[in-house]
């Protein structure tokens, strides 16, 4: 999979990508991403990226022009299968839409900024929209980082063992069951006896019981999903 990213802030993006699992996905050549600066297709000599919006009001937006000039010239490069714009008012990503996701080669994700971009990028070029949740961040670029990590553990062969993505929380709607290592006594505080049994039924059985449980307690909301 390969995305592209168009920031206004490309620093925010440099980390997230570069450790643990996401790091070999790139490693192994399964994830390839690219962090471009809007400001690179800016307006200028002061390479002016947004302005004051029409009808007054406070915040600024991002120019019709520059993002329309950066999009046509990353999809010169490449056919995407998905341009998303980072926005609160988006559809709110869970993990089927991560799924979904992963499941596409090339994708363009725009970062916005300040008030937010010119409706008319919203309006020609963008196929989708994706909040990560119902409040408020300063831009899309840590929302973007969040989309990249969701997917890019899906993508098949970053994950040290294949199956691990397909008992997550979420996936079935269904919260995880709790995990114990070594020891297995420590303070008192004892293991599930259960899981030292070696019985892989009763270990299975006993799994989707917790998952159970504590979904009922914690997200109730999920088990309705499947009705
Ligand atoms: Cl995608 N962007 C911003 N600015 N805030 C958010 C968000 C996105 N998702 C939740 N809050």
């Amino acid at each position: 999979m390969h995305i592209d990213i168009l920031s206004a802030v490309p620093d925010l993006l440099q980390s997230p990508f570069q450790h643990s699992i996401l790091q070999r996905a790139e490693q192994k050549g399964l994830l390839k991403v690219d962090v471009h600066d809007i400001r690179k297709w800016g307006i200028g000599k002061a390479r002016q990226i947004d302005d004051y919006q029409y009808g007054g009001g406070a915040g600024m937006v991002m120019l019709v022009e520059v993002l329309t000039n950066a999009i046509e010239a990353l999809a010169a490069e490449r056919k995407y299968d998905e341009i998303i714009f980072l926005t609160p008012d988006g559809e709110t990503l869970n993990q089927g839409i991560s799924n979904e996701i992963s499941l596409k080669n090339n994708l363009l994700l725009i970062c916005g900024h300040y008030k937010g971009i010119d409706e008319r990028i919203r309006e020609n070029f963008v196929t989708r929209e994706i909040s990560i949740g119902d409040y408020v961040l300063s831009g899309g670029e840590l929302a973007a980082a969040v989309l990249v990590d969701s997917i890019g553990r899906l993508l098949p062969g970053v994950l040290n063992d294949e199956t691990s993505a397909l008992f997550d929380s979420f996936q079935d709607n269904m919260l995880a069951p709790p995990v114990y290592t070594r020891p297995s006594n420590f303070r008192d505080w004892e293991v599930p006896p259960v899981l030292l049994s070696g019985n892989d039924r009763l270990i299975e059985e006993w799994r989707d019981e917790q998952a159970l449980d504590r979904t009922k307690k914690r997200r109730p909301d999920l088990l309705d999903l499947d009705e």
